[in-house]
Formats: structure tokens, C-alpha cells, sequence
């Protein structure tokens, strides 16, 4: 790119009053989470903490097919390296979300696959255009999903939910994500801007110190699970079979070939 082509950016960040509001704008990929788009999303996050923001509103453009499309694929590691060490830039936004003190709101229409489905389940609230569904899909690609993202699953989503979804890799909708308490609420797409803005400034209304330390104690008691050295060194272990296994190469190949995986068990 010559230097007169100014990169467009990835995100449109803006803060109305004590609310802000981060669009995530890279439809030409999907919204896939690139480095570069996760690299702004966690500034915006830290930018918007520092202004003292008391709500955030994590959004795509309006009536996108696609939220996003997860992981950047093409940003997978390949070659025997984990691909969601803590250093994955996808394990920093989950913490950056987790840790922002103000409550992150995920405004939902489209699509949510793979690890932009952890994404909006570490949100503090979510509220779903009936457009929206939601993948979880480390089994179409082969990756082995890391323990904190497992346990983001858990605490959004009951046991059996969290195995269909899975195991199947198959998308639900915003109907049965709010039946079974998965979304706060599914809005009608006409009115979804609004509802969420409403719920937005009932929550930068109330004392801010309060809500962030009680976000913060949900997050550590949601975080409470006791894991013995030798219990994570094993899932590590076996999470290590997986990232050095054929069929991972099979899943990032065939999603670079945009073909079907053919996967051996190997
Ligand atoms: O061919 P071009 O260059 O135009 O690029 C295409 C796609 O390659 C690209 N794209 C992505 N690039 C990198 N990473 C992605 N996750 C990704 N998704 C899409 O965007 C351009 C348009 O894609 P296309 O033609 O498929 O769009 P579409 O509208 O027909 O279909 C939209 C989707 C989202 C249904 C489709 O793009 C799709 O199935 N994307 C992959 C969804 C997915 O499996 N995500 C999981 C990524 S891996 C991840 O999140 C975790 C590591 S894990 O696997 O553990 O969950």
C-alpha cells in the first residue's frame, strides 16, 4: 500500500455523555477478529476507562449478516504452537472485557461464530436482534479450545447447551438463546439501537464504584473453579495432541482452500 492510502480504520469508536460505543467495521473480512482489529478494541476499552465511561455498547454496523466471523483464521498459528495461549490476542480481549470496570453491553444482529461467540459471552449483558445466532466452532476447524474460554462457555450457557453447541458447531438463534437465558433480551431489529441505548443509560445512572466492584467479584466468583496442577497440566497435555494433530493442519488448509475438511482422527 502506498503512503497515500490511509488504512481504514477497524473500529469507530465514539462516547455520547457517560456511554460508549465501539463499532466493529471490517465487513470486507466478516468482522474477523484480526491482531489488528483486537489491538483496537482493547485501546478503545482501556480509552474508554480512562474517560470514565459507565457503560460500553460493543456493536457491529447496523443490519450486518455478520457480527463476526471469529478468530482471523489466516492469524492461526500452524506448526506444533498453541493457537489460544494466554498471549492469543483473543485471550486479551476476553480479559479486556472482563476487566473493563464499566459493563460491556454486546449489541447483536447476524452472525457470531467460533471465538467471537466467547467474545460476546464474556459481555456483561447481551441483547439480540432476532437476525443473530451464535457458533461455536473449534470441531469445524480442528482447535483446541483453551480452559478460560471452556469455562466463558459454561458460565453463559447450561452444560448441554455448551456440548450441543460445541460438539455440533452449529449456530443458534436469538429465539433459543434467550430462551434458555443465553441473551438478556431479543429486540426487534427496528427497535434493538434504542432498547440498548435505554439499558446503557439505566446502568451510567447508578454509582459507578458499585457496579464496577461487584462486575469485579462476578468475574473472580464465576472464576472460582479450582484446577490442581495436575489436572491443568493433563488438559494441557491433551489440548498439546490436538494443536499438533493432523486434522488441525486439515481445518486451517481447508478453511484457507474454502472446502470441506476431511478429518482422520489423527
Ligand atoms: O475470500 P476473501 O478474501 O474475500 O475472504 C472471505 C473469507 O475468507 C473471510 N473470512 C475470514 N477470514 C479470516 N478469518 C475468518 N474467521 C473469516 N471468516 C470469513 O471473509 C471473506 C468473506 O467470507 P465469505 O465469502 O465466507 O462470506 P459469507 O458471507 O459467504 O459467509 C460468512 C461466514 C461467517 C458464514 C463465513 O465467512 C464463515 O463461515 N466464516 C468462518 C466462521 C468460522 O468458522 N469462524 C471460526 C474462526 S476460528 C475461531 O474463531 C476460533 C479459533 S475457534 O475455531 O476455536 O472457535
Amino acid at each position: 500500500m502506498d503512503d497515500l492510502q490511509v488504512e481504514k480504520p477497524l473500529v469507530s469508536p465514539r462516547i455520547d455523555g457517560q456511554i460508549g460505543t465501539i463499532v466493529i467495521d471490517n465487513p470486507e473480512k466478516r468482522n474477523a477478529l484480526s491482531h489488528g482489529l483486537i489491538e483496537a478494541l482493547i485501546a478503545t476499552l482501556e480509552a474508554f476507562a480512562a474517560e470514565g465511561v459507565r457503560a460500553v455498547i460493543l456493536r457491529a454496523r447496523p443490519g450486518v449478516k455478520v457480527w463476526s466471523s471469529g478468530h482471523d483464521v489466516y492469524d492461526l498459528p500452524s506448526g506444533g504452537r498453541d493457537p489460544l495461549g494466554w498471549d492469543d490476542p483473543l485471550r486479551e480481549l476476553v480479559r479486556a472485557i472482563e476487566e473493563c470496570p464499566a459493563p460491556v453491553i454486546a449489541m447483536i444482529e447476524g452472525g457470531v461464530w467460533g471465538g467471537a461467540c466467547e467474545v460476546v459471552f464474556a459481555c456483561d449483558l447481551i441483547i439480540a436482534a432476532p437476525s443473530a445466532t451464535f457458533a461455536v466452532t473449534p470441531a469445524k476447524l480442528g482447535v483446541p479450545y483453551n480452559v478460560s474460554g471452556m469455562l466463558t462457555f459454561m458460565n453463559a450457557c447450561p452444560m448441554r447447551i455448551v456440548k450441543e453447541m460445541v460438539f455440533t458447531a452449529k449456530p443458534i438463534s436469538a429465539q433459543r438463546a434467550e430462551g434458555l437465558g443465553i441473551i438478556n433480551h431479543m429486540v426487534p431489529s427496528r427497535d434493538l439501537e434504542a432498547f440498548t441505548q435505554t439499558v446503557a443509560e439505566s446502568i451510567a445512572l447508578n454509582a459507578p464504584l458499585s457496579i464496577s466492584v461487584m462486575k469485579e467479584q462476578l468475574r473472580m466468583l464465576a472464576g472460582a473453579h479450582p484446577m490442581s496442577p495436575r489436572r491443568f497440566e493433563r488438559v494441557q497435555g491433551l489440548r498439546r495432541i490436538v494443536w499438533e494433530s493432523e486434522d488441525y493442519e486439515e481445518g486451517l488448509r481447508a478453511f484457507k482452500q474454502k472446502r470441506k475438511p476431511r478429518f482422520s482422527g489423527r
